[in-house]
């Protein structure tokens, strides 16, 4: 019987519209039960919100987050707002008995992110946390080939996640906003691989014992208009220059449960790199690479091919037809994915754990969204203190 879940989502911007394509897409490619219905979609500008509604197939609007997250009718609520809100709509949802889709990071600060995942276990509903770059088919693939012990024991992760958007002429964004954001591209970017990193080999970060915080643009510009509010945050002050109260790069060492040791990268001011997520893996028996500037390549080193054979060989990770993950709801081999696909195929994941399914990999919720938030946290402690942090365990 073909069920049907209604969804708020909170959220009009760059992930308001990626969840929204996902939601939108995923009944076409994949068989869901129950099925996505954009019933009602929840932001802030109410001079915006009909036009976005429209556009992407939202039933209702509303700038009442609250009505809309408790309604009698609602299945799933799917958080996409600045990170200082993640706690408040994620409980009270959880609270009226909702599924919840939220946002990376979990939260702003890791006391708002151990809130809901306590809230999450006194809960009927489950949780997910969107973090897409695992359903990027050539990510669930090499987090397959760790889990299937092709790497032996795992030596060492390297993982940056680098974008330049974060210039002197960027406006004073909620991202820059410390009271808002939480952090700056620490928790963007390095919450992206830090989870990647957990995913792929399938072991936590113990302690973190080197890192450096640096903030390379003190002041920022006002908001344009009326924007700055919705851009800034509710209550922001859009006025004057307006001082940035986060990081814009995080890197930090940190040794892994399984005896290895991994380094991360994140920053908005990698001049020349816009996107570029990139992970390395390297084992006893072999290595990974991944770089989502070619997002649907995978490379692979075997150290059990004959002598003068061994050398890095490059995955094409379209193919359904050989078992590639999501593949097969796709196109057919050689018919690239992009970064929206990885989306739609957490979509299919979480409505089918909702519907009593499984997800084709692993689906974090929030109690291991939550590890990740700790490795956050143990990282800027361990910048700001000049001292090794360990990382309390799952
Ligand atoms: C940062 O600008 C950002 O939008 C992240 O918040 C997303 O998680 C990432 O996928 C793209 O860049």
């Amino acid at each position: 019987m073909i069920g049907r879940l209604n969804i708020t989502l909170i959220g009009s911007k760059f992930m308001g519209r990626a969840h929204s394509n996902a939601w939108g897409q995923v009944s076409r490619f994949f068989d869901v039960d129950p099925k996505p219905a954009l019933h009602t979609v929840v932001a802030r500008n109410a001079s915006e919100l009909a036009e976005f509604a429209a556009r992407w197939g939202w039933a209702n609007h509303t700038t009442d987050w609250h009505t809309a997250v408790t309604a009698e009718d609602i299945d799933l609520v799917d958080i996409a707002s600045p990170n200082n809100a993640h706690r408040e709509a994620a409980i009270a949802a959880l609270e009226a008995g909702k599924h919840v889709a939220c946002e990376k990071p979990l939260a702003a600060t890791l006391a708002d992110a151990e809130a809901m995942a306590v809230a999450a276990t006194a809960a009927p509903g489950k949780t997910f946390v969107w973090f897409n770059y695992r359903r990027v088919p050539a990510v669930a693939l090499a987090h397959k080939i760790v889990a299937a012990g092709a790497l032996g024991k795992i030596y060492h992760a390297r993982a940056s996640y680098l974008q330049s958007w974060g210039g002197p002429d960027t406006p004073l964004l909620w991202r820059f906003q410390g009271d808002i954001a939480g952090t700056g591209a620490h928790g963007d970017l390095n919450a992206h691989i830090i989870d990647a990193v957990r995913f792929i080999t399938g072991e936590e970060i113990v302690s973190v014992d080197g890192a450096i915080e640096e903030k390379f643009v003190a002041e920022r510009a006002p908001l344009e208009g009326g924007a700055g509010e919705e851009i800034a945050g509710a209550g922001a002050d859009t006025s004057g220059m307006g001082r940035s109260t986060v990081d814009d790069a995080v890197l930090f060492l940190s040794r892994l449960s399984g005896g290895g040791v991994a380094s991360f990268e994140a920053t908005r001011l990698a001049t020349g790199y816009y996107n570029t997520n990139r992970i390395e893996i390297h084992g006893e028996s072999g290595a990974l690479r991944f770089n989502f500037e070619r997002m649907n390549e995978l490379g692979y080193f075997r150290t059990d091919l004959a002598d003068g054979e061994r050398g890095w060989t490059t995955i094409d990770v379209t193919r359904g037809a050989e078992g590639h993950p999501y593949a097969d709801a796709w196109w057919p081999g050689g018919h690239g994915l992009g970064y929206e696909h990885g989306f739609v195929n957490q979509a299919r994941d979480m409505i089918s754990v909702i519907g009593g399914g499984k997800p084709l990999v692993p689906l974090p919720d929030f109690e291991d969204a939550l590890q990740t938030q700790r490795v956050l946290q143990a990282a800027i402690d361990a910048a700001r203190q000049h001292r090794p942090v360990e990382v309390p365990p799952p």
